[in-house]
């Protein structure tokens, strides 16, 4: 593990249509990791296909194309020690049903198919999915203030 340690975020349609892109994004920024990039778009059919090859045979796999395209998303680089398993922690589990209260998907969310916000699932994705969303320069090198009293 490494300070250096990236992960993807998006906020999915469902938190964008529901108001409540601040709320998520303060609580990765509130734990002290750092932003590195972030867009707001409205994914192609194809780059969401490509964002969740590894699901293309499960039964549900174009109703979540459908949905991840149904509206903007916001996407995201976070860094910091840990960034890729603390995240997921954050996010809680796939089924909002199973996540606990304190987690984004168990405070904010009931169904396993609007769930909120995405997160990568290793470092190896990580670095897929950093580069499927984000050029090179759109990743911004930067020390925050605070990351003296973090480390
Ligand atoms: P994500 O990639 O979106 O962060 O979610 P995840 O790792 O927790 O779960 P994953 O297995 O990658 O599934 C991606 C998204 O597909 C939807 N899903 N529906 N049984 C179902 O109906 C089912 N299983 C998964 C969820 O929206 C999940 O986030
Ligand atoms: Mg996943």
């Amino acid at each position: 593990m490494s300070k250096g340690e990236r992960t993807f975020l998006m906020l999915k349609p469902d938190a964008v249509h529901r108001g409540l892109i601040a709320d998520i994004i303060k609580r990765f920024e509130q734990k002290g990791f750092k932003l590195v990039a972030m867009k707001f778009v409205k994914a192609s059919e194809e780059l969401l296909k490509k964002h969740y090859e590894e699901l293309a045979q499960k039964p549900f796999f174009n109703g979540l194309v459908k949905y991840m395209g149904s509206g903007p998303v916001v996407a995201m680089v976070w860094e910091g020690l840990g960034a890729v398993a603390t995240c997921r922690a954050i996010l809680g589990e796939t089924d909002p049903a199973k996540s606990k209260p304190g987690t984004v998907r168990g405070d904010f969310s009931i169904h396993i198919g609007r769930n909120i916000c995405h997160g990568s699932d290793s470092v190896d994705t990580a670095n897929r999915e950093i580069k499927l969303w984000f050029k090179d320069e759109e990743l911004v090198e930067w020390e925050p203030e605070m990351a003296k009293w973090i480390y």
